[in-house]
């Protein structure tokens, strides 16, 4: 019995798993104004498709270069014309290839893809990943233009969670923080799912404001004029269906710069997860969020008059402030909130460590490594960049690039960081600058062991006895052997510092980078090289002409490539690239292939034929018995 049952959640385990095939056409355009962007598939906003996919998912993405097509490529600078995309958040590498093969970064990880080239980002979705991640360019300074969108990845455990949340905020209602025994199961409750992703908004293409922000004098904080919310530069209206008893809203700053803040009035949001990590329930009245940083909230609709959500978009002094609305059907917006952002109730910028926390794992033991980064802008010009460039003890991040790539062996000037690999790995990331950042870190999600108040100054872990090392000890003092907030961005208040911790088991070459764009252009971040890499036994994916590609597909006889195992879900290749991609059926821009639907269906079909049998055979197996023994 126990063998049937294995078989049957193996066969399920196939049919869950589905190939997602998607193209990108990268073009550029021009908007009313005459503003340059760059458009994913023909779409007139900053902001590209959203992939939508489960845990165990295989992902194929086909990326069509064509941004400096005829017009364009003299206006542009030539490095604004190659391309990449980064997953943000998602660690991958359970396919046999290393995770890092598929981050997206050129010079470390990949090659750029060069104008009129092609580019396969195919990689499974590891089955313990789940949540909001969104992909973005790592070229130039491309994503503000829009080469950026969301990826989400849904399970059942995360489904599951929400329904418990729910089901305990109907019994406890939302005045208390934290929200405690949650049920085992949840009731039936209807929550819809909507998505808020903010950015800020400049009335200049991003590629215009770099060349300001890289002139001899240039600002590295350009002027914010405005902000986005799902791509629209205006109010937005989330329509809520007639049984709607919850929302739960996945939110993502997918900005250049400036810290987001929400509050949805007369209501409380109850956040549930940071950075694709699952959270313990904890009641905020506003929301934070820095660039490059998701939540998920649970709202419980607590009225049927339109709801105003009041959306703050940090600029150098103030906010740029919006009011979206919660509406039922036909239901018109009222008046918008005119009132100060700073003046929100429960307004807080800083980071909510001790809040918000995983719902399991404990505090990662003593590090074996210990690494203090001081990030300062260093006023003066730098060689050869021309212009005041971010240094990390000492060095800009475009230092440790190289003409080829650091996967490969090849190194620039300065030498990667080294990991201790397997080690769990302490990083102090200590801002001497006045100024709040964003810190993003590649192939890993992080514990956030301890963050600064600003003017705490900085962590050095042989400095005794500091503010910071006070505040750190009686961090980790007080995490026990509780998980600390897990997540892959941070932001860290100025003269201050956070201190991350994370197992370095993800061997590869990894950015650890503040997210500001300006800030990313002017050298602010680092390159770390965790484990060895037998760079013999490496292969790189090449950008390559599609055309070309097709011609050599069909010269060969027979499939040029051996199908992926089963268990992986993927339907069987046929090698045939180009025919494979044509009968796109188009769905909000994200393209799925129908075939594999198609073949989908068969498979379902298939095990359900093999699960009714099984039960036949149990059926027959059980009333034989019963017929011996009467
Ligand atoms: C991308 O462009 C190619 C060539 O023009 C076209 O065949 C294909 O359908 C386009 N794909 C999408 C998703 O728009
Ligand atoms: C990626 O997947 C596509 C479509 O399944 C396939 O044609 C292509 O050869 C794959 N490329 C790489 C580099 O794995
Ligand atoms: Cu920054």
């Amino acid at each position: 019995m126990i063998l049937l049952w294995t078989l049957v959640v193996w066969l399920q385990g196939l049919v869950v798993a589905e190939t997602h095939l998607y193209e990108f056409n990268i073009t550029t355009a021009a908007d009313k104004e005459g503003k340059t962007f760059i458009s994913i598939n023909g779409r007139t906003d900053t902001l590209g498709p959203t992939l939508r996919v489960k845990s165990g998912d295989q992902v194929n993405l086909l990326v069509n270069n064509e941004i400096c097509e005829q017009n364009y490529a003299d206006a542009l600078m030539q490095d604004y014309c190659s391309t990449s995309i980064h997953f943000h958040g998602l660690i991958l590498g359970n396919d046999g290839l290393l995770g890092a093969l598929h981050d997206g970064v050129p010079g470390v990880t990949q090659h750029s893809i060069p104008s009129h080239m092609s580019y396969w980002y195919n990689f499974s979705i590891p089955k313990n990943v789940c949540g909001t991640y969104w992909y973005h360019s790592h070229s130039s300074v491309q994503y503000g233009d829009g080469l950026r969108g969301l990826f989400l990845v849904e399970c059942e455990e995360r489904d599951k969670y929400i329904n418990r949340v729910a089901t305990r905020l109907e019994e406890v209602g939302t005045t208390s923080d934290a929200i405690a025994e949650l049920p085992t199961s949840g009731q039936d409750l209807k929550i819809q799912e909507e998505v808020i992703a903010v950015s800020d908004w400049y009335s200049k293409s991003s590629i215009d404001i770099l060349r300001e922000v890289m002139a001899p004098n240039g600002d590295p904080d350009p002027r914010v004029e405005g902000s986005t919310t799902n791509g629209d530069t205006g109010s937005v209206a989330f329509v809520v269906d007639e049984e709607t008893q919850y929302i739960v809203f996945r939110v993502v700053n997918m900005g250049m710069s400036g810290t987001n803040v929400l509050h949805i009035d007369g209501h409380r949001m109850c956040v549930i997860e940071t950075d694709g990590i699952l959270t313990k329930p904890y009641m905020v009245d506003t929301l934070a969020i820095a660039p490059g940083q998701r939540f998920s909230v649970l709202l419980k609709v607590e009225s049927r008059d339109p709801i105003k959500i009041i959306h703050g978009c940090s600029k150098m002094m103030g906010y740029i402030t919006k009011t979206h609305w919660i509406l039922r059907s036909g239901q018109l917006r009222g008046n918008a909130f005119t009132g100060r952002i700073r003046d929100l109730p429960g307004f807080d910028v800083a980071e909510r460590y001790l809040d918000y926390v995983p719902i399991s794992g404990s505090l990662l033991p003593e590090p074996a490594q210990q690494i203090s980064l001081d990030y300062d802008f260093a006023d003066e010009i730098r060689e050869p960049f021309e212009t005041p460039m971010y240094v990390v003890n000492g060095n800009t991040m475009n230092e440790y690039f190289s003409e080829g790539l650091l996967i490969l062996g090849d190194r620039g000037r300065r030498d990667p960081i080294l990991l201790e690999a397997e080690q769990v790995v302490e990083i102090a990331i200590n801002s001497i600058d006045h100024m709040r950042h964003p810190w993003h870190m590649h192939g890993h999600t992080f514990q956030v062991v301890s963050v600064g108040q600003k003017r705490d100054g900085p962590l050095h872990f042989n400095d005794a006895d500091s503010p910071a090392m006070r505040r750190y000890k009686q961090d980790v003092a007080n995490w026990g052997d509780r998980a600390p907030m897990t997540r892959d961005t941070i932001n860290i208040p100025g003269h201050s510092y956070a201190v991350i911790r994370f197992v370095a088991n993800n061997p590869g070459y990894w950015l650890l980078h503040c997210h500001v764009e300006w800030h990313m252009a002017k050298g602010l971040g680092v390159v770390f090289q965790e484990g060895d890499l037998e760079v013999s036994t490496l292969s790189i994916p090449e950008p390559f002409e599609k055309g070309k590609v097709k011609q050599e597909q069909e010269a060969n006889t027979g499939p040029t490539q051996t199908s992926e195992p089963v268990s992986s879900g993927t339907v069987a290749n046929t090698g045939h690239a180009e025919s494979e991609l044509s009968g796109y059926s188009s769905a909000d821009g994200a393209i799925e292939e129908e075939s594999t639907t198609a073949t989908s269906k068969i498979r379902v079909l298939i095990v359900y034929i093999c699960i009714m049998c099984i039960v036949n055979l149990c059926i027959w197996h059980y009333g034989l018995r019963e017929s011996q023994r009467t």
